[in-house]
């Protein structure tokens, strides 16, 4: 049985890899050929959110083409329930446009929704300086009572995770009260301790 139902919308610049992600989650595939696709395109999927909950996900990609602001917005945007916000780990750039894209929604849905702040391509950031300080990209995040996840669409790494963290945002489901006692209590631990280290 199906709780919830949702429609999930990526946002974000244009080759951050909003396509590469919907279908690494959809289908578990990552394909550098993609035909461009015209106008919106969306995928279906259901996820178990909780051991009793399940949900209907519906997500939305903007093609190309449409990367820039205009009408077609309305319907991409309409009645969404929630965004990743995606940009690109090896270019600044694309960091500096996320607001730009939430202002964006926000402006057209005419109220805020759940988003998680996706840095996507960790991949190809292992072995080189990063040009964009994980801590930003945290603290923009935190700072709009939302959370920062780093994933690869081409390996899968954390993409299940980056929809699952936003689908339990939908449902008002804080993520923190699914966790064990014991988990619970490692995190606070580490918490702790990073805080020691900047001090
Ligand atoms: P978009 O839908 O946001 O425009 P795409 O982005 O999904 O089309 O991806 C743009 C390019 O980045 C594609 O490469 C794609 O293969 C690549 N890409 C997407 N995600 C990742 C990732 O996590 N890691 C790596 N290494 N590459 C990724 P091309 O060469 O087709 O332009
Ligand atoms: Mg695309």
């Amino acid at each position: 049985m199906t709780d919830y139902k949702f429609k999930i919308i990526l946002i974000g610049d244009g080759s951050v890899g909003k396509t590469s992600l919907l279908y690494q989650f959809c289908q578990n595939k990552f394909s550098s050929d993609y035909t461009i696709t015209m106008g919106a395109n969306f995928l279906k999927k259901q996820i178990k959110i909780t051991k009793k909950h399940s949900a209907d996900l519906v997500i939305w990609d903007i093609a190309g083409q449409f990367e820039k602001f205009g009408r077609f917005h309305d319907t991409f945007y309409k009645n969404a329930n929630g965004a990743l916000l995606v940009f690109d780990l090896t270019r600044i750039k694309t960091f500096e446009s996320v607001d730009k894209w939430r202002e964006d929604m926000m402006q057209v849905l005419g109220e805020e929704i759940p988003f998680v702040l996706i840095g996507n391509k960790v991949d190809l950031v292992q072995n080189i300086d990063r040009p964009i300080d994980p801590s930003d990209s945290m603290q923009y995040a935190e700072q709009r009572n939302s959370i920062y996840i780093e994933t690869s669409a081409k390996t899968g790494e954390n993409v299940e995770d980056a929809f699952l963290e936003l689908s339990l945002r939908m449902a008002g489901i804080d993520s923190e009260t699914l966790k064990k006692p014991k988990e619970k209590k490692k995190e606070k631990k580490k918490k702790k301790k990073r805080q020691m280290k900047k001090k």
